[in-house]
């Protein structure tokens, strides 16, 4: 169902990772406390059935939040868990294929115009990045910057969140790009404390949306 006023909940995007010490269920939870209402469950090295498993439990955590669950890659596993959204790349099921299968919402990944302009008409918010160098996706590319994030987001009209390195230090210049959230992993999950992380991107965002309208 795409009901709500996905910008809404843009916000601050998290995206899971199992990589940082903590299960993708901990550090929903944590970040889900902290205020943010969008997750994205992504996990590449896993059996079909444990995803399957693990996002179940993502998706009762996700709505007792009232918050949106988003699965990467794998419409099937969205499918079978009732997830709000898939998110897909540019080597993953085609947006415009994704589209007349999947009922939810749909983001892509894009890191040049071309691409956006390719898929927004397929997509609810595209996913822009890297905006910086990123660790923690060894095929990320090379980041784009902030100048190709303005383009992109002056060249599209679905919601644009951005991705790659985005952490306290940057986001306000992030924000004066345009976008409508920034998508994160380990600004949260590498944190020291990544409650108290995820409650201070929260609030550098909403201050930033609050002051701008
Ligand atoms: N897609 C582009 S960059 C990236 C993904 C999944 C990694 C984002 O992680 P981080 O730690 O916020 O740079
Ligand atoms: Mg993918």
């Amino acid at each position: 169902m795409r009901a709500r006023n996905l910008r809404d909940y843009l916000d601050v995007y998290f995206i899971t990772d199992s990589r940082f010490g903590y299960t993708h269920e901990e550090i929903a939870e944590i970040v889900l406390k902290a205020g943010i209402r969008v997750i994205q469950f992504r996990e590449k090295m896993m059996s079909t059935k444990k995803m399957y498993e693990i996002g179940k439990k993502l998706r009762k955590l996700t709505t007792d939040y009232d918050a949106l669950l988003f699965v990467n890659d794998r419409i099937d596993v969205a499918l079978a868990v009732d997830a709000d959204g898939i998110h897909i790349g540019q080597d993953d099921m085609p947006a415009f294929v994704a589209r007349e299968i999947f009922p939810g919402y749909i983001g892509v990944s894009a890191k040049s115009v071309e691409e956006a302009k390719k898929d927004e008409k397929y997509a609810d918010y595209l996913g822009v990045g890297p905006v910086f160098p990123t660790k923690t996706k060894e095929d990320a590319g090379k980041a784009i910057g902030i100048e190709t994030l303005k383009e992109i987001v002056n060249q599209v009209s679905v919601p644009v969140v951005a991705i790659g390195s985005v952490n306290k230090d940057n986001a306000l210049n992030v924000l004066k790009a345009g976008v409508d959230g920034i998508a994160v992993i380990s600004a949260i999950a590498a944190a020291e404390n990544p409650y108290n992380a995820a409650k201070e991107l929260l609030e550098i965002v909403r201050k930033f949306k609050k002051n701008k309208y």
